[in-house]
């Protein structure tokens, strides 16, 4: 996924390194030539004797028994990235009242033709791991594609930056959330210790995301699963990559067989006044009351979100349930989790209700018989 500066600027910077799994990321992480590609020598980095670098080592020794000479020498080649800073220092405009159309804008980076030709081939491609991720953690296969198809592109994008170089500089440069970035970074050396990685070796978005899934270190820790068996926990592996989010979808309590939005018919100017976002909790009949209907049934949800999406002709309401307040864990956006679910649909509409590896399953259980026959 690259997002437009302008994207960026609304929403990315807005909800930066707020989310479980991955950090909105933006065009710049095209910027190969922004990146620092070789090492540079230990303590003449940006960090070499940095106080709050001293904390980190202190604490993961601590707490995971790792070496302070070793974590003092990695820390001390990291380099700042100061493109990293002014991106994440960029105001973000305030919102308007009225429609100006950016839920169109937005969407239309993911809602279209490649997107969706290219995720039903990469459907195509992993279809069996799909189905057995859906299986083993009960996750549609359409959910798992599109987060992959939204994220990176399904793999062409990974990002350029070098995950060490992003996570310092945010770790110890962007006060704001220093805490949160000095966690990740820390999650990071204990994920390349633990994986036998060089520290200087991944890359990924401008945030530290990483992989198909643009995994956070810590979502990594928790969530990263090894699906192809191989012994190691790969987020640059497909089938670890699909096992991983399918697996970090059901760590925050995915519900088989439940819808994820429903849209909503809205009457009068009071829908327009309500709170509405993907933390909204309202019961039907207050939406009822201000003229907020749904379309289909709520399968007994008594609670849902109230959605807003600033379309290009007009807002364009949406109920939220259960489902897609869990996307929403991957990144903490209404646009974003609305894209999924969208993209999802397309993807499953395009591929058809019954997957081709169900039916090539049942033919293979079948034949055996015939012959015996
Ligand atoms: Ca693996």
């Amino acid at each position: 996924m690259r997002i437009s500066v302008f994207l960026t600027s609304i929403f990315a910077v807005a909800t930066l390194g707020a989310c479980g799994a991955t950090p909105p990321k933006t065009s710049a992480d095209n910027s190969a030539t922004r990146a620092t590609s070789t090492p540079t020598r230990p303590g003449t980095g940006s960090y070499a004797r940095y106080p709050a670098a001293e904390e980190l080592v202190a604490r993961l020794h601590a707490e995971h028994g790792l070496d302070p000479e070793q974590l003092r020498n990695t820390l001390s080649r990291a380099e700042r990235q100061q493109w990293i800073l002014e991106l994440v220092n960029r105001p973000a405009p305030t919102p308007s009242t009225k429609p100006t159309g950016s839920w169109t804008r937005y969407s239309s980076k993911f809602l279209n033709e490649d997107r969706i030709s290219k995720g039903v081939q990469f459907w195509g491609e992993h279809a069996e791991v799909l189905e057995r991720a859906s299986r083993r953690y009960g996750v549609p296969p359409e959910y798992v594609v599109a987060i992959i198809g939204v994220e990176t592109h399904y793999g062409r994008n990974f990002g350029k930056t070098r995950v060490i170089d992003a996570l310092a500089t945010l770790a110890f440069d962007f006060p704001r959330r220093g805490d949160y970035f000095t966690k990740e970074l820390g999650d990071y050396l204990v994920m390349t210790h633990n994986e036998g990685l060089d520290p200087f070796g991944p890359r990924g978005s401008y945030a530290g995301a990483m992989g198909y899934g643009q995994f956070m270190p810590s979502s990594f820790l928790t969530y990263a699963v090894d699906f192809n068996g191989d012994g190691k926990r790969n987020l640059w592996d497909p089938e670890d990559a699909i096992g991983s989010v399918a697996n970090y979808f059901k760590g925050h309590d995915w519900r088989g067989g439940e819808a994820v939005a429903i849209p909503a018919r809205a009457q009068g100017t009071a829908p327009q006044l309500m709170k509405a976002d993907f933390t909204t909790r309202y019961r039907v009949e207050e939406l009822a009351r201000e003229g907020v209907t749904s379309t289909a049934p709520l399968d007994g949800n008594g609670q849902v979100s109230l959605l807003r999406l600033d379309g290009v002709g007009g807002f364009e309401y949406w109920l939220g349930l259960h489902n897609f307040y869990v996307i929403t864990r991957y990144n903490h956006s209404t646009y974003y989790a609305m894209s999924v679910h969208q993209l999802a649909q397309q993807l499953r509409s395009r591929r058809g209700p019954v997957d081709r590896p169900l039916i090539s399953w049942l033919q293979r259980l079948v034949r055996p018989t015939d012959g015996l026959g």
